[in-house]
């Protein structure tokens, strides 16, 4: 098989593993509640990589709580009918729906089933949380945190900071049980022509969430949010370790190599981890291009055998290396230096710094060998 054969099949591998880890996460669920037009949904949309819902529509359609899903992705947003509090007993429907939601979760006894955290939304230029509100919080905590949900309170539409400190002062006044109190805005806004409030809080919003949540959907959560690429990254590192401690314990496997470019399935399956968490989709091409940037013999320049050759003079016990069996230490330090240049590449993607189609081209390739070689020199010193 030819070097690119061979790296084509190994990005092939790597396209189908993202598609099985993506589909292995377990499902994140989020409920939603506030009134009609405090920003829910343009939240919604800001925090998670794919638009859920619509904007702006004005009155909710439906009176009941609505699942908002996309096929293949494992989040699942409730959003609730804009909790009108005048109206009726419209209020206590809706505690009722939601204690039912949550005590369905949790019979369920799984993971997919249950309601992970809720979000109460109060929009800051409202400079007021009414007590009809109060109440209906109150009655919420008693019916769900006994049942482990953790709530956060978000102030939306914080273009004022000065506004959303004194709200949280009048919110606090009341000793709710509530686990935060966190000021946003979603999106930027347009005070006036000249005065545009740039979006803020998100990233503290994911971060506070994540703590919050059980650890079987952090990794759910990770994947399926864009506020935070520091998240991605440190979930993209504890992947990296997992996966090197495991390639030092398996000891002698056959690594990235010029003569034989050959992954394991276990560094196979660190990058398609990876890949998931950062929610790139990488065509095989793509792939294909990177790994032969980070590990390949270009045909060409030899500039994969050069800089693994080099590489490998960091590496102690790495001379000593026949028929492509290495020791312990050096499969860990390969299959480290692999994923953190991977993550490195990763991260620059979903900054902007790095797009995707310079990946193909030969200053990207250069670059990304750049990277691995870097990171081969940190992880082997
Ligand atoms: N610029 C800006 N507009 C917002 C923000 N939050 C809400 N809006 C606007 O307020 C209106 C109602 O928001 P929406 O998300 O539909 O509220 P929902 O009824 O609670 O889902 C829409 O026109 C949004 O564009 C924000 O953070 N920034
Ligand atoms: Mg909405």
């Amino acid at each position: 098989m030819t070097e690119n054969l061979t790296m084509t099949q190994m990005a092939d591998d790597i396209v189908k593993a993202v598609k099985t880890e993506y589909s292995s996460l377990n499902m994140l669920n989020v409920l939603i509640l506030g009134k009609t037009g405090v920003g829910k949904s343009t939240l919604i949309n800001s925090v998670f990589s794919e638009n859920l819902a619509a904007t702006g529509t004005g009155r909710p359609i439906t009176e009941h709580i609505q699942p908002l899903r996309k096929n293949k992705f494992p989040l699942t947003i409730y959003d609730t009918p804009g909790l009108e509090l005048s109206g009726g007993n419209s209020a206590e429907n809706l505690l009722n729906e939601v204690s039912k939601l949550v005590k369905k979760g949790i019979n369920s006894g799984s993971v997919d089933e249950a309601i992970h955290c809720i979000w109460y939304c109060i929009s800051t230029p409202s400079h007021r949380i009414e007590s009809s509100e109060i109440e209906f919080l109150k009655k919420l905590f008693s019916s769900t945190t006994t049942r482990n949900v953790p709530i956060i309170i978000i102030l939306t539409q914080s273009y004022s900071k000065k506004d959303a400190k004194a709200l949280m002062c009048e919110i606090q006044k009341e000793r709710l049980p509530v686990e935060r109190v966190v000021p946003v805005l979603a999106a930027d806004y347009e005070l006036d022509e000249d005065d545009i409030k740039k979006a803020y809080g998100l990233e503290n919003l994911v971060d506070i969430m994540y703590q919050l949540i059980p650890e079987a959907v952090q990794s759910t959560f990770a994947a399926v949010q864009k506020s935070s690429i520091q998240l991605k990254k440190k979930e993209a590192h504890s992947i990296v370790a997992k996966a090197a401690t495991k390639a030092a314990i398996t000891g002698a496997v056959p690594i990235p190599f010029p003569d034989a470019a050959i992954l394991v399935p276990e560094q196979i399956s660190m990058l398609a981890k990876i890949t998931s968490i950062f929610g790139i989709p990488m065509q095989k091409a793509t792939l294909t291009a990177v790994l032969s940037a980070m590990i390949g013999t270009t045909g060409a320049t030899n500039a994969g055998r050069a800089i693994v050759g080099t590489a490998l003079k960091f590496i102690p016990g790495a001379g000593s290396v026949v028929g492509g069996a290495i020791s312990a230490a050096t499969a860990s330090a390969l299959t480290a230096a692999l994923g953190e240049a991977y993550i490195v590449i990763m991260t620059g993607i979903a900054s902007g710094e790095f797009p995707l189609s310079i990946l193909t081209s030969p200053e990207g390739k250069k670059k990304m060998s750049e990277i691995f070689k870097a990171k081969l020199t940190n992880t082997s010193t």
